[in-house]
Parts: C-alpha cells; structure tokens; sequence
C-alpha cells in the first residue's frame, strides 16, 4: 500500500497533507546531502549558494510544511524563532538529525512532532510525531495514535513512493541491545552502574551517533537507547519539542516507555523552545528500572 492511500484511509485531511509533504521534502534532502554538505565541494550545478546542510534541510522541510497551510507555526532545532504560516497545528522539527555523522555515511535523519497547541508545550499535546532515516534505505516511521507504521522509499521507474513496509511496529519482548550518547565518565553514577548491568544480562551495545538511526535499533531489537544527564550537562543534550518528545510518542505507541529519568517525557513542559532532557527509551521494563534508579539517587 502507498503512503498517500494510507493516509486517506487512517488520518485526517491535514495531518495526512502534512505527511505527505515532509515525505516528498526528505526525499529532496536526502538526494541533495553530497551537494549541500560539501562533500563533492565547488559541485553545484544549479549555481546557488551552498548552504550548511542543516540549514539547507531546515529550509526545505520548512517551505514544504508551510506551503500544505495547514500549520501556524514550524519552530526547528536550527532557528531562533519559529516560521509562521496560516493553518492551526505547531511543528517542532529536528530537519537533519546526527548531520555530524554526514561524512562517514553513518545514518542521519529527521524528526517532527505535530502539536495541537502553540509551542512550546508538553508532548501531551502531540497529535502525532514522524522520523525519516537515511540509512541503508529512505524510511518513514510514523504514529498518529494508533500504532507505529513505517514506510520505505521505492524508486519504479522515474517515480519515488512510499510503501507500506511494517504496521502497528511493536518493541519485542527480549531486549538485545543498548546504546549510550556522551562519554562513560561522563555518565551518572546509576546510569554508568545500570549499563553495566546490561552487559552482564547479555545486551549488546549498538551505537552510531544519530538519535533517530540508534532509537531504530531499539525499535526492531527491543533495548534502550539513552542520552543520559551527564556530570556535566545535568539536562542532557537532546531537545524535547524538536527530539525526545515526538520519539517518546512513538515509543510508546509501539508499546515502549521514555522517562527523563524522574518523569514520562511527555509530561515534560519546556521552558523555552529549545529546553533539552536526558531521554531514556525503548522497553518499557528496562526503562522504569533505570527510573527507579536515577530517582533513587537525588
Ligand atoms: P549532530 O546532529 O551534531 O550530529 O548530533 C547528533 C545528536 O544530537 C543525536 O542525534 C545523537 O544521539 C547525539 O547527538 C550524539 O551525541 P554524542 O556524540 O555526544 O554521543
């Protein structure tokens, strides 16, 4: 099944033009990644100036996602003050997430969470969130509150489109790997303490440096993936509207838990636009372990 007959199917009119258009902008990203990153440099056949590809990104998802008019407001991990349009939902996107990771061709990708209110607010207020993958393939990962389906980017002759590739996506009962973002020393004591726990109950540690390519694994896998709160970084590195927040509704729809260690992320309200949490997701009993942990030692 195609996306865009999914969608007539299973989502209202807005949210599925939404979709729609960030998947068509990804694919233009995703294409355009060696000329806008730099990596074939002075190569840009059309003459413009090349752009930071996050900034580049940030540019294409946002004129995509205005022009479906469906959203008042797109606020994004690479602007200071959100892009206006006319429609009512609010958008909070990372546009091109691990773009460190662009020159070893590691995965990168995207992150958007739809809100029904102005931003910033909880992540109760999302009524849904998606994550594109450039990795081995294009994907689409998304939830509407009703499960977790992903999509994968099909090219049949001159036409890309989206295909139904997995629905109602669960994480599986037998947890099998683990990755942790910052350095061990880094880490707090419970966090460091629980880790090694892990290891010893036979997980295997998975990490590539891109929060949407590492979260994947714990999806298909069953595990957790963590951005701790560090000794030196108490709040963590991730940001809730643009990152944890729409990944910790996924998480949940497909049976996981995200705490930020003390809390549901999703009950988190942010302060300000870009307000960051350590994020602590993937199966729902290795993740409340490790909360009652961190609580334990305030
Ligand atoms: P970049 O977008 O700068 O590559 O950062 C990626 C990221 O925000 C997230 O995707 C990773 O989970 C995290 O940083 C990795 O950070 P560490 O390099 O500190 O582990």
């Amino acid at each position: 099944m195609k996306l865009d007959e999914f969608l007539r199917l299973n989502v209202r009119d807005d949210l599925a033009r939404l979709t729609t258009a960030i998947s068509q902008a990804g694919l233009t990203v995703w294409e355009n990644i060696p000329l806008q990153s730099g990596v074939l440099t002075a190569v840009n056949p059309s003459g413009e100036t090349q752009k930071a590809i996050d900034v580049y990104s940030n540019d294409e998802f946002t004129e995509a996602i205005l022009a479906t008019g469906t959203v008042a407001e797109v606020a994004s991990e690479e602007t200071a003050e959100p892009a206006t349009g006319k429609g009512s939902l609010s958008v909070g996107m990372d546009p091109l997430d691990g773009s460190s990771n662009v020159e070893t061709n590691n995965p990168l990708g995207s992150i958007f969470g739809v809100y029904s209110r102005k931003l910033p607010c909880s992540g109760r207020n999302l009524l849904g969130a998606l994550y594109l993958t450039y990795g081995s393939m294009v994907t689409l990962t998304l939830s509407f509150g009703k499960g977790v389906h992903r999509f994968v980017a099909l090219r049949q002759g001159p036409e890309t489109s989206f295909e139904l590739m997995g629905i109602d996506l669960k994480i599986p009962e037998r947890p099998e790997v683990y990755g942790v973002g910052g350095s061990r020393k880094d880490w707090i004591p419970p966090v460091r303490g629980f880790v090694d726990s892990l290891e010893e109950r036979g997980l295997r540690t998975r990490y590539c440096g891109t929060f949407v390519g590492d979260y994947n694994q714990v999806l298909a896998r069953g595990g957790m993936f963590a951005y701790p709160q560090l000794t030196s970084k108490p709040r963590g590195k991730l940001r809730v509207l643009y990152e944890t927040a729409p990944m910790a509704f996924i998480n949940e729809q497909a049976g996981g838990y995200a705490s930020d260690g003390r809390r549901n992320i999703l009950d988190i309200e942010p302060d300000a636009l870009s307000g960051t949490s350590p994020a602590y997701m993937g199966s729902a009993s290795l993740v409340r372990e490790l909360e009652a942990l961190v609580s334990k030692a305030d």
